[in-house]
């Protein structure tokens, strides 16, 4: 925090407690090299997980993470969405500094450069062996729609600091629907060549538009789009053609990837690693296992919910049979807020009931109310964090330095001054964590841990497709969120003092840097 924002953080005094530290430390010395899995979660949202709350769907794997580590109740992605998300967590810089990082196409070149210093990277300078697998959708190759998906995609994962990679270029829901292993696509048969065109259909291929016949799993919900090609009978965004040996099957992408993620971690037993594991669910389009079908009795995607549990403790499993369990941070939590209808008729709408997939907030994925970037947190290490629940305010934007810190790796003057080391929120002993954190949906949000701005913005404040609060408001929204959590009451022609103070923090903010280019 800046020498401005400090004192007057002290002069104004309410709103703002001074640090309570717990009263014992970590309880074992830390070895500065643990291997570090962060398993990081899509779409789901602050209220999904048992130990969050949820009671229509349980989640053993996560919870039993959770009641031995500690589990975060104002912790923050950096975005309400995906690939800005993890353009700050690999990055360490604030994805609204710089054009192109919002939602990337099926077909959108790399947004991180390589020649940017990245979390894989540090890692790897302190002697790390990295994985990505799973989702990715940071793009891939050097030219937006130029990859040649029959050759080796690069730059990727390895050029940004991952010397192993498994995923899923996009989402679940754009094409090509295939696997990159080591950037290049898994079990491509060389006679039937991958295109690739997010402008138009090729000569012959149906469309979930033209051939609504052939949607046998899942059909697109209406004017949301995703009735492009059909892959494994569901529509996507997007048109591809060839590739079939290649394709996947939504069925088994968390058996897959788990099980590459899990091989990662059996052939680098014996030396640290860093695995990135981005898991599919719970993304649209929802299609779990039939072993987890009618888990929950929310359809697909309380179900798929059950199938990402599956996967945190395949995950855990795999780390105890190494041995490597106690040696080990496991981090869970998800890249943006919750959304129900996000493109498909799987009848998560319908079969809701009473659960609240975004908690006691507001909003959710896209908003810029709480729900669209408050999410699960939790940190497990065993014998080296306090357990239980901490309300410091922590976000991912701070991997990086917090990373660097334990690792003592990376050189501060070329981590972004965005990322904070909060080794010690992380582990639970500073239970106040940051002063302030920004979020970014359609327009920027400035949280302390009592109150939240939202610049004024003219879009839509509702989202009729996806039956969201966007939180969009032509003028200064201000709540004081001790006592008004679901942002209902807004206080900023009260709260004069306050508003302009948080103003003046986000502006010197945007001073140092937005709209930069890539
Ligand atoms: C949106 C898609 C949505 C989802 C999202 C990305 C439409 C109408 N909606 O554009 O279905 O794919 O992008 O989600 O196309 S994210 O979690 O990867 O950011
Ligand atoms: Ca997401």
């Amino acid at each position: 925090m800046n020498r401005i924002s400090q004192t007057t953080i002290l002069s104004i005094g309410a709103g703002f407690a001074l640090p309570a530290f717990a009263q014992n430390g970590a309880r074992e010395p830390l070895n500065d090299k643990p291997n570090i899995v962060l398993i990081y979660a899509d779409d789901i949202g602050y209220g999904d997980l048992s130990c969050y709350g949820a009671e229509r769907v349980q989640t053993p794997h996560v919870d039993a993470l959770a009641a031995n580590g500690v589990l975060f109740r104002n912790a923050h992605s950096a975005a309400a969405t995906s690939t800005p998300s993890r353009y700050g967590l690999f990055t360490g810089e604030y994805p609204w500094r710089r054009k192109g990082t919002q939602i990337a196409a099926g077909d959108a070149a790399l947004i991180i450069k390589p020649g940017r210093y990245t979390v894989p990277k540090m890692l790897k300078e302190a002697g790390y062996t990295t994985a990505a697998v799973g989702k990715w959708h940071l793009g891939i190759g050097d030219t937006n729609g130029q990859q040649d998906w029959n050759g080796h995609l690069t730059p990727g994962p390895r050029e940004i600091g991952f010397d192993y990679s498994y995923i899923m270029a996009a989402t679940g829901d754009r094409v090509p629907c295939v696997y990159l292993e080591n950037q290049r696509v898994v079990n491509l048969d060389p006679k039937d060549p991958i295109s690739v065109s997010y402008t138009r259909n090729f000569t012959g291929e149906p469309t979930g538009k033209e051939n609504p016949e052939l949607l046998t799993k899942l059909r697109p919900s209406p004017n949301h789009g995703h009735d492009q090609s059909i892959v494994n009978g569901i529509s996507r965004i997007g048109f591809m053609k060839g590739g079939k040996a290649a394709l996947w099957e939504d069925e088994s992408i968390a058996d897959n990837i788990t099980h590459h993620a899990v091989r990662f971690i059996e052939r680098n037993k014996e030396k640290p690693f860093f695995l990135y594991f981005g898991t599919n669910d719970i993304h649209v389009p929802r299609y779990p296992n039939e072993r987890f079908r009618g888990a929950t009795g929310m359809g697909h995607r309380g179900d798929a919910i059950a199938e990402f549990d599956w996967s945190v403790g395949e995950i855990v499993r795999a780390l105890k049979e190494a041995g490597i369990y106690d040696n080990t941070l496991i981090i869970v939590s998800s890249d943006n807020g919750p959304v129900v209808d996000d493109g498909y008729m799987d009848e998560a709408v319908k079969k809701l009931g009473s659960h609240k997939p975004w908690g006691p907030f507001r909003g959710g994925k896209y908003s810029t109310f709480e729900a669209g970037t408050r999410v699960p947190f939790i940190v497990h290490w065993s014998g080296k964090v306090q357990d239980g629940t901490s309300d410091a305010l922590v976000s991912q934007i701070d991997f990086f330095a917090t990373l660097a810190a334990l690792t003592k790796a990376g050189e501060r003057s070329s981590i972004p001054e965005d990322s904070r080391d909060q080794l010690s929120a992380w582990l639970g002993i500073d239970r106040d964590g940051r002063d302030y954190v920004i979020g970014t949906a359609s327009s920027l949000t400035l949280l302390t841990r009592d109150w939240k701005y939202i610049e004024p913005n003219n879009g839509n404040p509702y989202n009729k497709l996806t039956n969201t609060e966007l939180g969009n408001h032509p003028a200064d929204q201000l709540y004081d969120m001790r006592s008004d959590k679901g942002e209902y009451n807004n206080t900023a022609s009260q709260n004069r003092l306050m508003l302009r103070f948080l103003k003046q923090i986000l502006e010197e903010e945007k001073r140092k840097g937005t709209g930069l280019d890539l």
